[in-house]
């Protein structure tokens, strides 16, 4: 039994999250930790909400909220709508949680020790109109690498470069708008990445493996334009976790706290102490999936991004955690994602675009969503949601292929065997090539789902639905039951052992069906098939089920296109 460390980026609290973004980091990170779990390996999948920084206080100022109660309110609406999404974190955290706190001030002050911080007075943006300093998003303008003319003081959205908020050409208060800005000095505290730089490129050197998505931008900033810069890893905001504080190594930085992408990673590690806690588990429960010196050596850890969070996760975080001197464990693999588009434009929080979280689970059940989303998985390039083609494929793969086919068999026993599985005599040779062909792809299938490449598990675990539609179809027990009932038994006990199968192999796409097949069949054993021919043995003569309702509705014409209008402006 191997052991899964497994994090999902983690989602700005600052609102609702469309499903561009849940594509790109929870939905395949719960993918992957419900396959592991399933060929029963030991997993612990985190996730948590991202409180602090510019986001969450402009968030909070919006909504006439202090912005400890935003998030506190944010945290359960968001917790509300992984449930619904039947993500299965073992823990869902806050950054904002004590733990964090502890955790990240004693980082910063080990990377202190290594002499890898250093304290900078530096000239920030000050806007006269607002009467304060302007971190990170509270700045717009022009970003300097692409010309994009809303990318924000940290990061471009658009090329996704770093910035620090006086790189930006024309800049404009995002508080007030006001141009009347001005520079002043102001103390703080800078991560030097770049004295690690060489550590850094070494260890993603050793990474043969990974996407070359994620590789190709960690080289792009560990080298392009005079390599690795330092980064400024405190802000003058309220919100935060305080850059001063008991036993901090330096001093005068009252009133500034650390930089949202400081600590937000750290959360990761943090959200396992909350973990443990919530159990009432001691601290080893959790340094065992952390601590290299504590039994973490042998773990393999897997992080879930979308592709504008792969520098903070190459560069910054194991930065932080190589700089500390202290056994963390570091990420062993990064599975980064494209863009998600929607109809023709692109999702969009801040202008309200596209489809969102709890729109979605108004309108359908969360497997529908959860299989069109990862079979069109934005893994090689950028990849677009189009009503029609969401129709499509729901039509197609879920109500005809699977869904039709749980039907069909369960409603011919019931209707000539009654809901027991009959006595079956002996199998004949389409049987065996129906068991061969089943033990390749499902081979398959497991080499994809090892690897992450979802599209292609999906079309994988497709093409294992297709296998027992083509069998039964040309097995015909319908046909056969008046001259030779027995033969038809034979088929028909096959077919509803595939259908356990299916619920088995299904379940981390489609985890609802998948549990309402194995209801039916009244079978508690998902036990993954390691060998076919005897997962298909394993409901016997005699077992009784019932016919389960419709696992997947067709959507018709009327209500995609109801959806296509509804979803086609603006959300506030
Ligand atoms: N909250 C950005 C995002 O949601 C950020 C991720 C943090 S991961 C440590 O895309
Ligand atoms: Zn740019």
């Amino acid at each position: 039994m191997a052991r899964h460390l497994i994090t999902s980026a983690i989602p700005y609290i600052n609102g609702i999250k469309h499903l561009g973004n849940l594509v790109g980091s929870q939905l395949p990170a719960d993918l992957f930790a419900r396959y592991q779990r399933g060929r029963g390996h030991e997993v612990l999948f985190l996730c948590a909400t991202d409180e602090h920084g510019t986001p969450a206080e402009l968030a909070a100022t919006k909504a006439g909220q202090p912005v400890a109660e935003y998030c506190a309110e944010m945290w359960q609406v968001q917790k509300d709508l992984s449930d619904g999404f039947a993500l299965s974190f073992d823990h869902f955290g806050r950054s904002s949680s004590a733990q964090n706190t502890r955790l990240t001030q004693h980082l910063a002050t080990r990377l202190h020790a290594a002499g890898l911080i250093e304290e900078v007075t530096e000239k920030q943006v000050y806007s006269i109109a607002d009467r304060r300093f302007l971190p990170d998003r509270y700045i717009e303008g022009t970003c300097p690498n692409c010309g994009y003319e809303r990318a924000r003081g940290d990061q471009c959205e658009n090329c996704t470069k770093q910035l620090d908020p006086t790189d930006l050409i024309e800049a404009r208060s995002a508080i007030s708008g006001s141009t009347d800005l001005e520079v002043r000095e102001t103390k703080h505290l800078y991560l030097r990445q770049s004295k690690m730089r060489d550590r850094l490129d070494a260890w993603i050197d050793s990474k043969t493996g990974w996407p070359i998505l994620t590789t190709s931008i960690a080289k792009k900033w560990l080298h392009d334009e005079g390599g690795l810069r330092d980064r400024g890893i405190t802000r003058d905001l309220d919100w935060g976790i305080p850059a001063q504080f008991e036993g901090a190594p330096w001093s005068g930085m009252e009133g500034k706290v650390f930089y949202v992408w400081f600590d937000a990673p750290i959360e990761y590690i943090a959200c396992g102490a909350e973990w443990a806690e919530a159990r009432g588990l001691d601290a080893a429960a959790w340094e065992r999936w952390w601590r290299e010196d504590k039994g973490a050596a042998d773990i393999t850890y897997t992080q879930f991004m979308g592709k504008d969070n792969v520098p903070f996760h190459t560069l910054s975080f194991p930065a932080t955690l190589m700089g500390s001197g202290e056994p963390w464990k570091l990420v062993d693999y990064i599975k980064s994602f494209n863009y998600l588009n929607y109809d023709g434009g692109q999702f969009s929080t801040s202008q309200g675009r596209g489809v969102f979280m709890d729109d979605a689970l108004q309108i359908l059940p969360a497997d529908y969503w959860r299989w069109w989303l990862l079979s069109h998985a934005p893994e090689g390039g950028d990849s677009e949601f189009t009503w029609e083609n969401f129709q499509m494929n729901v039509n197609k793969d879920l109500a005809d292929v699977l869904g039709n086919f749980v039907s069909r068999v369960t409603k011919f026993c019931r209707a000539k065997f009654g809901e027991t599985v009959p006595e079956a005599g002996m199998q004949g040779p389409d049987e065996a090539a129906l068991t061969e062909a089943l033990e390749n792809r499902i081979r398959a299938y497991e080499g994809h789902m090892e690897a992450m490449e979802i599209r292609k598990a999906a079309a994988a675990l497709r093409a294992i639905w297709v296998e027992g539609n083509e069998y039964l179809q040309s097995a015909a027990p319908w046909a056969s039951v008046k001259e030779d009932p027995a033969t038809a038994a034979m088929q028909i006990r096959l077919a509803l052992n595939l259908i356990r199968l299916y619920a088995v192999l299904s379940a981390p796409f489609i985890p609802d069906a998948a549990q309402r097949m194995l209801v039916a069949l009244d079978c508690r054993d998902a036990g993954w098939p390691d060998d076919v021919a005897s997962a298909l043995r394993t409901l016997p003569p005699g077992h009784a089920f019932t016919v389960p309702d419709v696992l997947f509705a067709k959507i018709n014409d009327t209500a995609r296109e109801d959806w296509q209008a509804r979803f086609s402006g603006i959300r506030d």
